[in-house]
């Protein structure tokens, strides 16, 4: 199958680089103005499958004159010629190559191409110098698809209509800056609809779609992999130190952990400007671990709520506890428990008289929430957005307290935190699991953005 070559055009400024930008997914193709004018050569941009070119997309000048080159028309060739050759005439003219060198170039990309967009600003009326434009373009005699731009709460029933006056019934709808990726699968699909078969264009569709799942797979992996590692953020002092500075350097660490995710979000959807996430400011509580913590006895397996074992156990904390600041009594006792249960390690720092801190459910939830609210915003950008994302704390993805297991099963795998300083390379294959098991869990919250 031939590579497809389509031309977008349009007036000045209805925001065909944009498009481009969002259809090639690269925001930094060619040069967005809010001014007359900015794109004064063709550019070619190519839409490759790994193995060969699909498409040839081609940015054109804003026609600006159509006009003028409609009197020109009218008046230097004959209307038995048919449209091709009219246009011809004028590519060969001397005012094609001085008054009207902006629009020739459009009109000679026309002809090259096997199709064309024509991006219309939707919030417009239906201007005459419009109606001149589709009329010159028509005569290029390749199928043509409008597409609407700036489309938010815009009506375009005028346009609509003069549009179907002119044999024009097929368009399309595309914001480049609020991105829906549905509404890119029914552009490549109408398009689709207006020429001949067999044409690329189920292929770019359907390429676009793996990309799309593949990138939604990638980014909730990355959240989940930040996720594990705060949770599995642990850091520890004696109990008489002063818990401020290791509180305050662990936001210090969440936070620059989460700014990371944030990049890696945005550079899977390659976004690379540098830092558009808006900076702001939320608050984390590591809370200190409470030895009688229920769900940290259940790790160690056991029970809270019954058993004399247990009571006994839990009393004799209580009291190693209470006796622990008096004397060495505590570390007495936490050796001997320390003998009765394998790994308690923690319990019996605890009772020896240390401090643990870690990352508490909330502040997971929250992270989580964050995160998806980001993941939801960017894929809804367009590569032609140019404002900041502001982060909403979204919504919580679970109850505070039923987080998955596999989320709180990491906070007695400090192995898996890089923010503990120490090797993650030896839990690499766990720790790739665990996050693969906790993105799937990420897929269920669906948030509704506009
Ligand atoms: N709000 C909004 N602005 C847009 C949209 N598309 C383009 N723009 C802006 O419109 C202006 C012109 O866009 P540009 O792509 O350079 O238009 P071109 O002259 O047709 O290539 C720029 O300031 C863009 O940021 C859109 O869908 N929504
Ligand atoms: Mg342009």
């Amino acid at each position: 199958m031939n590579t497809l070559s389509l031309a977008v055009v349009g007036h000045t400024n209805t925001g065909k680089t944009s498009l481009l930008r969002t259809l090639l997914r690269d925001e930094q193709f060619g040069e967005v103005k809010n001014s007359a004018a900015t794109t004064r050569d063709v550019t070619e941009a190519p839409i490759h499958d790994g193995s060969r070119t699909l498409v040839k997309l081609y940015d054109t000048p804003g026609l600006e004159d159509a006009a003028g080159v409609l009197d020109w028309l009218e008046r230097e060739t004959s209307p038995r010629l048919d449209g091709i050759e009219r246009i011809q005439a004028f590519l060969h003219s001397e005012a094609a190559a001085t008054d009207f060198n902006q629009e020739a170039k459009v009109l000679r990309q026309m002809l090259a191409s096997d199709t064309g967009l024509y991006v219309i600003d939707a919030r417009e009326p239906v201007l005459a110098r419009y109606k001149d434009e589709l009329t010159v373009l028509s005569w290029c005699a390749r199928p043509l698809m409008p597409v609407f731009n700036f489309t938010h709460g815009a009506d375009t029933a005028a346009w609509q209509e003069m549009l179907a006056r002119r044999g024009l019934h097929v368009y399309s709808s595309f914001d480049t800056v609020a991105f829906d990726f549905e509404g890119e699968m029914r552009l490549w699909n109408n398009l689709a609809t207006m020429l001949p078969p067999p044409n690329p264009l189920t292929e770019l569709a359907a390429l676009r779609r793996r990309d799309w799942q593949q990138l939604d797979q990638e980014a909730r992996q990355a959240v989940a992999a930040f996720l594990l590692e705060a949770a599995a953020y642990k850091q520890e002092i004696d109990a008489d130190d002063d818990p401020q500075p290791v509180q305050q350097q662990m936001q210090e660490a969440l936070r620059q952990r989460e700014r990371q995710m944030q990049r890696e979000l945005l550079q899977i959807y390659r976004f690379y400007r540098e830092d558009p996430v808006a900076a702001d400011d939320w608050v984390l509580q590591p809370l200190r671990q409470d030895p009688f913590d229920a769900a940290l006895w259940k790790h160690y397996g056991i029970r809270t709520t019954s058993g004399a074992a247990t009571g006994a156990l839990f009393g004799l904390g209580i009291d190693a506890l209470t006796l622990g600041a008096s004397g060495g009594l505590g570390t007495a006792v936490g050796g001997i428990l320390g003998g009765l249960l394998p790994n308690m390690q923690t319990l019996s720092d605890k009772i020896s008289g240390r401090q643990t801190f870690y990352t508490d459910e909330a502040t997971l939830n929250l992270l989580a929430a964050r995160a998806l609210d980001l993941l939801a915003r960017i894929q809804a950008r367009g590569h032609a957005a140019q404002n900041d994302i502001r982060l909403e704390h979204g919504r919580a993805p679970w109850p505070d307290n039923r987080l998955p297991s596999v989320l709180t099963d990491a906070r007695h795998r400090p192995e898996y935190s890089s923010l503990n300083g120490g090797s993650v390379e030896k839990a690499e294959y766990s720790r790739r699991e665990a996050a693969e098991k906790l993105a799937v869990r990420l897929t269920t919250v669906q948030a509704p953005y506009a």
